[in-house]
């Protein structure tokens, strides 16, 4: 048997939705060339991301059925609690609706008005939640991770002289923002070596080490893959030996963990744990459900098995893995390396003649969408929204698409058939304008904001 296909086969389909050209025309000028504003019944393959969008197995689906519905003390919360204590290694374990009501808490929680969090490139909620907190979001990533031809094998991991300097300077670091596969940098790693140095700087300096767990199980099999030593252990000790350097995780359970819905707080210290369970009472609901029903509680349990499974994680790298390489092989610009959940397009490289001020990359997701229905995002200035202080742009060095591939969802074929058409709308690339922003609404502008186009 080899050992990169998927272990699943497919028990139930859904059909999807079949356009012509004209309907995604009126789509797209209904949606003002936002791809989040598009009904899904308006999309054919939806690479948009693969947060919440995964299959989940029979077993998930039976969990559903165990669903204990008790307003307090769900047996469903204890099985949580318990795979999350075995698999993540957090002996606390607070549910939340999903990864930012977790982020909220924690910022909440731990962060003064004036304070400074050092970490490995932004994430757009993370952010958000840090400065409505009081704080400021300092990126300490190495540089090789601005540039999206740097073939680093670990372009997630921390520029610790700089980490130490932010250190230095800083009047208060309440904790330091470690992501697994960073998400704007294209779905890239951070080493295991990193992650202990990191470890060994927040000792010396009396902060605590909080991480994005999200796609931690991504990040496991990466470094299984390139960090000398790791081949033989299994993604699940390696995933442990990650948590283990921290302090805390915030976790989105719509990613790695294969369901749609859900999320927690993992920590060690229980006076924490004390202050951060009665904040969930306060924005979530009671500390046994934190916003979920007692069945999505279940089905997290089983997916966060299911996750750390070597021959399902292995697929679904190779899945995306695949698709980067047939984008790369047609002369597509892509983020190197490919990354774990999602291919990056490049857009600075496929609309050299756009300035950022006119949204090179959200006009590639809006023309990818017009030409096949593929629903992809944005990912570069749009994303990276307005600076507080100055109410500027802020100008991301990437400027990217997002093709995000959800879990067991789609196969070959179909992103065989979203690569054909990505090619075609590069191959047109020199005909194409950019976009003018008519709508930008205040906080996390690109889920809502809408454009018109402009002619090239
Ligand atoms: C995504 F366009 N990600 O990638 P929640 N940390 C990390 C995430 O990737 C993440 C969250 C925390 C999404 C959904 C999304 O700008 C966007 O469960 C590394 O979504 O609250 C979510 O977890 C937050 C899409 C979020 C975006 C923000 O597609």
């Amino acid at each position: 048997m080899r050992d990169w296909y998927e272990p699943y086969k497919i028990k139930a389909v859904e059909p999807i939705p079949i356009t012509t050209r004209e309907d995604r025309r009126a789509a797209l000028d209904d949606a003002g060339w936002n791809t989040f504003l598009l009904r899904s019944d308006q999309v054919t393959i939806d690479l948009l991301t693969d947060s919440g969008t995964n299959a989940m197995s029979d077993r998930q689906w039976a969990a559903l059925m165990m669903g204990d519905e008790a307003y307090a003390g769900s047996r469903n919360f204890y099985r949580l609690e318990d795979t999350v204590r075995r698999v993540y290694g957090y002996e606390h374990v607070i549910p939340t609706h999903q990864g930012r009501g977790a982020e909220h808490i924690v910022s909440e929680m731990l962060i003064r008005p004036g304070d400074t969090i050092p970490g490995n490139m932004y994430f757009t909620t993370t952010r958000l939640h840090q400065e409505l907190a009081g704080g400021t979001f300092v990126d300490v990533i190495i540089e090789d991770a601005h540039d999206p031809t740097n073939t680093d094998p670990f372009k997630g991991d921390v520029d610790l002289d700089m980490l130490e300097k932010v250190l230095e300077w800083a009047d208060r670091v309440p904790y330091l923002s470690i992501a697994a596969t960073v998400n704007m940098a294209g779905g890239q790693p951070i080493s295991l070596a990193n992650l202990r140095a990191i470890r060994e700087i927040a000792d010396r300096f009396g902060t605590l080490v909080m991480l994005d767990a999200t796609r931690a199980v991504e990040n496991a099999f990466f470094i299984q893959e390139r960090e000398p030593g790791y081949a033989d252990k299994t993604v699940a000790q390696i995933l442990r030996e990650m948590c283990d350097l921290t302090d805390g995780c915030t976790m989105s359970a719509k990613k790695d963990s294969l369901v749609n819905i859900g999320g927690w707080i993992g920590l060690r210290d229980p006076e924490l744990a004390a202050q951060a369970r009665n904040l969930c009472v306060v924005y979530e609901g009671l500390h046994t459900y934190g916003g979920l029903a007692g069945r999505d509680m279940e089905a997290i349990a089983v997916g966060i098995e299911e996750s750390i499974d070597d021959n399902h994680i292995r697929a679904r790298i190779y899945q995306v893995r695949e698709l980067g390489e047939r984008l790369e092989s047609l002369g597509v610009p892509i983020v190197e390396p490919i990354g774990g959940h999602a291919v990056f397009l490049d857009a600075r490289r496929i609309y050299p003649h756009l300035p950022q001020d006119q949204f090179p990359a959200q006009r590639l997701a809006a023309e990818i969408y017009l030409d096949s229905g593929t629903r992809t995002m944005e990912r570069g200035i749009v994303s990276a929204g307005r600076d507080p202080e100055t109410g500027k742009h802020r100008r991301p060095a990437l400027e990217l698409v997002r093709v995000t591939i959800p879990r067991r969802v789609y196969t070959g074929k179909h992103l065989e058939a979203v690569a054909v058409s990505i090619v075609d709308v590069t191959g047109r690339a020199s005909g194409t304008g950019g976009l003018e922003m008519t709508y930008e609404p205040e906080y996390l502008r690109f889920f809502q904001a809408r454009f018109r186009p402009l002619p090239r």
